[in-house]
């Protein structure tokens, strides 16, 4: 039962009244991590049973956090995979005690994401293994109980703040393999309990749910209370208008979109959008750790800039996420991803942090190099890829006359000349970088 409380009512005509914070359009770059007993196995196939490349059946999946309910269809190749190394009558609930993270240093893990330039995390507390990461009265199935025997959630969030980040907490609701079975009504009643003292104990920044985006019983227009959890999260926040959350609440919503931002996974919006959003994705195919990805299948430090890119341009966030080993370390090519955009943040991170979308997102050179553009104060910025050569044309870019270019991270101006509808640069050197940016500042009338 909720009391009247606050300011937020349990309507979406109330919750849509909520503001979108600034600091959450000025960060752009976060950190996601989904951890947990599932990093013990590690495992999701990259061919399915037959062959082809992994498809979205269950067992077949290439996201690893899922592997506990892969493991229940017969046949399936995480079915076969955990049978072959684990035997059939290891269960799920046998991973608990090797998940122990015993190198797990959650000091480091918040200073190495704020060296890489994220300026928010969201930390998974719960997946579809109903296995909590943070300290719960709900259940014994928890990382304070069984496990690594230390409040996860806890412990990040606290050396998070520490560096100067944001919090955000994710809790998996309908994907629930554990207590799917059980009466809707007790279940709803554990899901309400865990959120709110994820709520009250660690006081999260995002509280970013992941449910089915439409209700699961068509004559259920909130699958699960989710205006009550909206608004108890909202009024309880010590400062409602600096808090979020996303729009993955199992509700039917007359079309509207809800929340505070969308969350499209492993994909960006084409174009400018006027509600804000955050693309979602694994640097390989996978959330959770999976052991059988290696350097083949992780998305290249280039692409993973450019999608950067490409989502502030269009006004979102890129939430891109770590799936940490069981023991609390990072493998060391996802590390050195991090790195390679934190480096590359170090010199171009003017054109993406603070800044808003340009007139245009895209646009091309005349050798077909991608060009994303942004904006901030009386600068727009030309994050420019594909292209080596010190000469290069922008095409359909007026600069109007006076307009001062200068390449980051270099001391020499860039020249520039307009030829007909294009603009045509040279710059000091050949670039080496994946990727360099062009600032262009105009005098003010
Ligand atoms: C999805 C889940 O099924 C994945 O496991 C992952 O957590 C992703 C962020 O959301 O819907």
């Amino acid at each position: 039962t909720y009391e009247p409380y606050g300011k937020y009512l349990p309507t979406w005509d109330s919750l849509n009244e909520h503001p979108l914070p600034k600091w959450f359009m000025d960060a752009k770059f976060g950190i996601f991590i989904h951890w947990g007993p599932y990093s013990v196995p590690a495992w999701a196939p990259k061919k399915t049973t037959t062959g082809e490349y992994y498809n979205d059946q269950v067992g077949n999946h290439p996201y690893a956090e899922i592997y506990g309910y892969g493991m229940m269809y017969k046949d399936s190749a995480v079915w076969k995979h955990h049978k072959a190394t684990y035997g059939a009558s290891f269960q799920y609930d046998d991973f608990f005690p090797q998940f122990r993270a015993e190198n797990w240093d959650p000091g480091l893990w918040a200073e190495t994401f704020r060296k890489v330039g994220a300026k928010y995390v969201v930390l998974v507390t719960k997946h579809s293994d109903c296995y909590s990461m943070f300290d719960t009265k709900l259940t014994d199935r928890c990382c304070t109980k069984v496990g690594p025997m230390r409040d996860i959630t806890g412990e990040l969030t606290a050396e998070l703040r520490k560096q100067g980040l944001k919090a955000g907490l994710y809790y998996s609701t309908t994907f629930d393999w554990y207590y799917r079975n059980f009466p809707h009504v007790i279940y709803k009643e554990f899901t309400h309990g865990q959120i709110k003292e994820l709520v009250d104990q660690y006081h999260p920044d995002i509280l970013w749910s992941d449910d089915y985006w439409k209700p699961i019983e068509k004559s259920c227009s909130d699958t699960w209370g989710s205006k009550e959890l909206i608004s108890y999260f909202y009024n309880h926040s010590e400062h409602p208008e600096e808090v979020l959350v996303n729009d993955r609440w199992g509700c039917e919503t007359d079309g509207r979109q809800i929340g505070d931002f969308s969350t499209p996974e492993y994909t960006a919006l084409p174009g400018i959008q006027d509600f804000y959003w955050e693309t979602n994705r694994g640097i390989g195919r996978s959330f959770g750790y999976n052991q059988e990805e290696g350097e083949e299948d992780y998305a290249s430090a280039e692409e993973l800039i450019f999608m950067l890119a490409d989502i502030v341009s269009k006004n979102g966030n890129f939430l891109l996420n770590v799936g940490p080993r069981a023991d609390g370390t990072f493998h060391p090519l996802q590390l050195k991803r991090l790195e390679d955009i934190g480096s590359w943040l170090q010199i171009n991170g003017e054109a993406i942090y603070q800044t808003r979308p340009w007139i245009d997102a895209a646009g091309l050179t005349a050798a077909s190099g991608r060009v994303r553009f942004t904006q901030k104060g009386s600068a727009v910025y030309a994050v420019v890829f594909d292209t080596k050569t010190p000469d290069f044309t922008i095409r359909n870019l007026f600069v109007p006359a006076g307009t001062k270019v200068e390449l980051l991270g270099s001391d020499v101006p860039a020249a520039w000349e307009q030829q007909g509808t294009d603009t045509v640069f040279h710059l000091p050197a050949p670039q080496s970088a994946v990727s360099f940016v062009l600032k262009f500042e105009t005098e003010p009338l």
